[in-house]
């Protein structure tokens, strides 16, 4: 499953523009998108989303922001997809990333902590977790000749 990840523009970028100035930089850093849709998020679903981050100081600003207009959520193919397309988005804060990875993607297209552009899932579990939340029929692996030849 490192070889698939599920990236995210969040309303920021998608708002400002950036949707497909960033879907051209990924393909042309190599990935496939496997499959986009568009998506306005309710609270429900950005609570369920970041589950890992209820209770901390941000996660009020966290929601806010991601049901603040659609996002652009995708599935990336590569090898190394998960910790690629983490390196190609750039530290979580826009600052940091602007001094640190400055053509990331974070430095390039995000505005500050909390408004950075893009989600990036952070391990395979997650990445199976968050490709299953947003495109919960897209199937993943080729079915197996022996799947095909079964008499069902
Ligand atoms: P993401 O999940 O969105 O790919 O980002 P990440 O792993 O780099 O960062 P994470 O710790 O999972 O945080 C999730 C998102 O919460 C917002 N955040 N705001 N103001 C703050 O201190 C703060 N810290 C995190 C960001 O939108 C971050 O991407
Ligand atoms: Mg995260």
């Amino acid at each position: 499953m490192s070889d698939k990840t599920l990236a995210v523009i969040k309303p920021d970028a998608v708002k400002a523009g950036f949707a497909e100035e960033i879907k051209q930089l990924i393909e042309l850093h190599g990935f496939t998108i496997i499959i986009q849709q568009k998506f306005q998020l309710t609270r429900f679903r950005a609570e369920e989303f970041y589950e890992e981050h209820v209770g901390k100081p941000f996660f009020p600003n966290l929601i806010n922001f991601m049901t603040s207009g659609p996002v652009v959520a995708m599935v990336l193919s590569k090898p190394n997809a998960i910790a690629d397309w983490r390196k190609m988005m750039g530290p979580t804060n826009v600052l940091k990333a602007r001094q640190e990875a400055p053509y990331s993607l974070r430095a390039m297209y995000g505005k500050d902590g909390t408004q950075n552009a893009t989600h990036g899932s952070d391990s395979p579990t997650s990445a199976m977790r968050e490709i299953k939340f947003y495109f919960p029929g897209l199937v993943l692996e080729p079915l197996l000749p022996a799947d095909m030849a079964r008499d069902y």
